[in-house]
């Protein structure tokens, strides 16, 4: 009786410790959606759960280690199980699992609690670039700017492969997946106005790594106030416009305009250049070649190119949009010659 309270103690000394220690170090980012209070309360409850059973065997084990060393002159006893002990043993550990899976679907349900005033937000993942439709207002933007204390739906898809939309502090997270019918939907009501990061939480090739955008969480009236400048459109001439879709609709991933190298060619000085295709034949790089480019991109395979496919977003852009980037990869070759 006297090594159980002792053990007791032990253990008891330990699990604080242990306990404290995993709160302390910071295991969790800023704590910045409604979500995420519920994933943080059951992940706080694992977090004791484990320090316990961790000070339970090294507590036994130490204790054992230290009180019952075998002296020089035993034997050492030989017992054939303990049923008691072992119907403890797998009743406490059920109990545990059966209530966490309960305190789990509890928080689940928190989560994806609806709230039909939701903001509505169709988030498009491509390789390697995130794009935010607002289909309740129809625009698109490259950043994802979301009110405050105000529920977004966000629905997730994919142009190409399996993404992973993730911004570590609202803690949820949704794969985007390709396909028609194909969308998943993930709720957030962020807390903090503040800038954030989209992360792809999915290896999807060779750029994954750098698959980021800007999560922006405003007041509610710079919010709307920015939907309203959103919705008249970007202003500008063409080649402004052509800059404004650049970013938009991802080509910026894969294409530098300046000259850099990056998974497709750069735009530098490639309008009314000679192109060496994949089969060897030239073209030179006039309107009709851009425009089939960005339409058709298996149409003409540029040399040295040929591992990589770009993505078909162009057929997602309207005329007037490939009109102005068009005149955008012109204007880089204007520069030049200056
Ligand atoms: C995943 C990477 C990727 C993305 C994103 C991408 N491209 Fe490309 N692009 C390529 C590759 C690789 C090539 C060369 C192979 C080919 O011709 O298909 C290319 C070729 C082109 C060419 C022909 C360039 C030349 O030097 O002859 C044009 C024009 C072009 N892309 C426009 C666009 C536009 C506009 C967008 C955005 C809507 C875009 N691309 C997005 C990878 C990409
Ligand atoms: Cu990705």
């Amino acid at each position: 009786m006297k090594h159980f309270i002792l053990v007791a103690i032990l253990v008891a000394i330990l699990t604080v410790a242990v306990g404290t220690g995993l709160s302390a170090i910071g295991l969790m980012p800023e704590q910045a959606s409604l979500q995420s209070v519920f994933i943080d309360q059951l992940f706080q409850k694992h977090v004791w759960t484990i320090s316990f059973l961790f000070a339970l065997i090294i507590g036994f084990m130490l204790y054992s280690i230290v009180v019952f060393r075998r002296k020089e002159d035993e034997q050492g006893d030989h017992f054939e199980g303990n049923t008691p002990l072992e119907i403890v043993w797998t009743i406490i550990p059920l109990i545990t699992v059966l209530y966490f899976a309960y305190l789990g679907s509890q928080a689940l349900a928190e989560v994806r609690r609806a709230d039909p005033n939701a903001t509505n937000i169709t988030a498009v993942g491509q390789q390697w670039s995130w794009r935010f439709e607002y289909t309740d207002y129809g625009f698109i933007s490259d950043e994802l700017r979301l009110p405050v204390n105000r529920q977004s739906l966000i629905m997730t898809t994919s142009t190409d492969v399996i993404h992973s939309f993730w911004v570590p502090e609202f803690r949820v997270k949704q794969d985007a997946l390709p396909g028609d019918g194909m969308e998943r939907e993930l709720r957030i009501t962020p807390t903090k106005v503040g800038r954030y990061k989209v992360r792809c939480a999915e290896l999807c090739g060779t750029q994954h790594a750098y698959m980021l955008a800007d999560v922006i969480v405003m007041e509610p009236e710079a919010f709307d106030q920015w939907v309203q400048e959103q919705m008249q459109g970007p202003s500008g001439t063409p080649v402004e416009r052509g800059a404004e879709w650049y970013q938009q609709f991802g080509c910026a991933a894969c294409h530098s305009i300046d000259g850099t190298p990056r998974v497709g060619p750069s735009w530098k000085g490639l309008f009314g250049e000679e192109v060496t295709l994949a089969d060897g034949s030239t073209v030179i790089a006039d309107e009709a070649y851009l425009f089939e480019s960005i339409r058709d991109p298996q149409a003409k395979i540029v040399q040295g190119f040929e591992t990589v496919l770009m993505p078909p977003t162009g057929q997602s852009m309207t005329d007037e949009q490939v009109q102005d980037v068009i005149e955008f990869i012109k204007s880089l070759s204007e520069q030049e010659s200056d």
